[in-house]
């Protein structure tokens, strides 16, 4: 296959070099082999590098135009898209993950018809299987983009027009035609579009109703494919709509339950997008263990002042060992994995700082496996959680969950005298035990 950059050409591959390195291009952490609990750390991580912040976007926001510079975004057409593949490899391989994840219009030389798109989508599909079966790497998830088109301005499944409903079915079709194909692990659908601007212009039952329809559909198409992988949902309140119906783990539940999906439908917790949302990520992680429908991870964060979907790495080791602690608590990833929807800020223009990003996120989401781990194999934290919930496994507990009126256990209480002694929650030690956990 020609070779058509060589961006990272001055970047040797990326090793584990243990916390003391001085060297910044190494993982201090990351060590991908070391097991922890019985598993490999990249097992239990399965992080993935998406194609979109790093390969596609040129470092533009709304006041200024791209700064990058990278030799692709010069390009054009199908050559733009060959040479944007070969540094996405590149970059895999280098960095040393074993998955990515990618939108259809991330890869394809851009196209103007549905029919182009999907002529340009059979172009890629072979030479991204090419790449694939050449370095390794494989497909966490595939996914279509059905926010950035213009026809989608007021949502795809959630549009006014069936017209824009049947264009976002050929992209969703095709694009999980090719998920098949490279024996992708899930599919992802995050409704960017699907939400409204203003509720004066807007039929929320109706646009309720279409996307349920939309992903019933979908649903049946994977059945009747035979694409084996998991159905995710990825929540977020808001950004670019006002309001976004999937706005969180909870939400999507309730949405899942109304339209019989919700043994069929797993999701995809971000961390910005829980933020955003006003959760913390391990109330939505949690949330999602809760309800059986925990599936996958789209690692990054917020800024705290701001409220906006900034998409940095993720790198608070608190937060990451609280989330880990339920992920690991729970057996971990099946089919999902930690893929890191994050960029460079517009300012970090060189392709060292790529590598920076990504190994920084990787070596804090390790320190927080090896947190995690110790804090179960510690074993103070669930013990205290199990000890504070026994009264629940007494008669009396046993007796209002599964056999007593509200009227006899009112009797009950006042006939026995029944009284609650509090008992302290104990929230500063069990703070200092996760503190204590990170080292
Ligand atoms: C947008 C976002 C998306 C999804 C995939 O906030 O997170 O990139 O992850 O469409
Ligand atoms: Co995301």
């Amino acid at each position: 296959m020609t070779q058509h950059t060589d961006y990272f050409a001055s970047i040797k591959p990326i090793r584990f070099e243990g916390p003391d390195t001085e060297n910044p291009l190494a993982f201090r952490w990351y060590d991908k082999d070391r097991v922890i609990m019985g598993k490999r750390l990249e097992d239990h991580l399965r992080p993935a590098v998406c194609y979109w912040h790093s390969f596609c976007w040129n470092g533009f926001d709304v006041f200024g135009d791209g700064t990058f510079n990278r030799p692709w975004h010069s390009l054009s057409g199908q050559e733009m898209a060959d040479a944007k593949l070969d540094a996405a490899f590149d970059f895999f391989v280098k960095l040393g993950v074993p998955y990515f994840t990618f939108h259809d219009v991330d890869v394809i030389a851009p196209a103007t018809t549905m029919k182009e798109h999907v002529e340009n989508l059979a172009v890629m599909a072979d030479k991204i299987e090419a790449k694939m079966a050449q370095t390794g790497v494989k497909l966490l998830w595939g996914t279509a983009n059905l926010f950035s088109n213009p026809r989608y301005m007021g949502g795809a499944s959630t549009n006014p027009d069936p017209e824009a409903f049947a264009c976002a079915a050929v992209q969703v079709r095709h694009a999980m035609d090719l998920t098949l194909r490279l024996k992708g692990q899930n599919y992802v659908f995050w409704g960017g579009r699907e939400g409204y601007d203003t509720l004066l212009n807007t039929q929320i039952g109706r646009e309720l109703d279409q996307l349920g329809r939309f992903l019933a559909l979908a649903v049946d198409y994977k059945h009747k494919i035979g694409f084996k992988g998991t159905m995710l949902i990825e929540p977020k309140p808001h950004e670019p709509t006002k309001h976004q119906y999937d706005r969180d783990v909870s939400t999507v539940y309730g949405f899942l339950k109304r339209y019989g999906l919700e043994n069929e439908v797993k999701v995809n917790v971000e961390t910005n997008h829980a933020t955003l949302a006003g959760h913390s990520m391990d109330h939505e992680i949690a949330t999602a263990f809760a309800l059986g429908i925990f599936g996958s991870v789209d690692a990054n964060r917020g800024d705290p002042q701001n409220g906006w979907d900034t998409d940095q790495f993720w790198n608070d080791p608190l937060e990451i060992t609280r989330t880990m602690y339920h992920i690991l608590k729970n057996g971990g990833f099946t089919t999902g994995g930690m893929n890191f929807d994050a960029k460079v800020r517009r300012q970090s223009i060189d392709a060292e700082d790529l590598f920076h990003g990504h190994i920084g996120a990787l070596d804090a989401l390790a320190r927080g496996v090896i947190a995690a781990a110790s804090l179960i194999e510690d074993g103070r934290l669930d013990a205290f959680a199990e000890e504070r919930y026994a009264g629940w496994k007494s008669e009396l507990g046993r007796w209002i969950m599964n056999e007593s009126g509200l009227d006899e256990i009112a009797e009950r209480a006042l006939r026995e005298g029944v009284e609650a002694k509090p008992k302290s929650g104990r929230q500063e030690y069990l703070e200092n035990l996760l503190s204590a956990a990170i080292r």
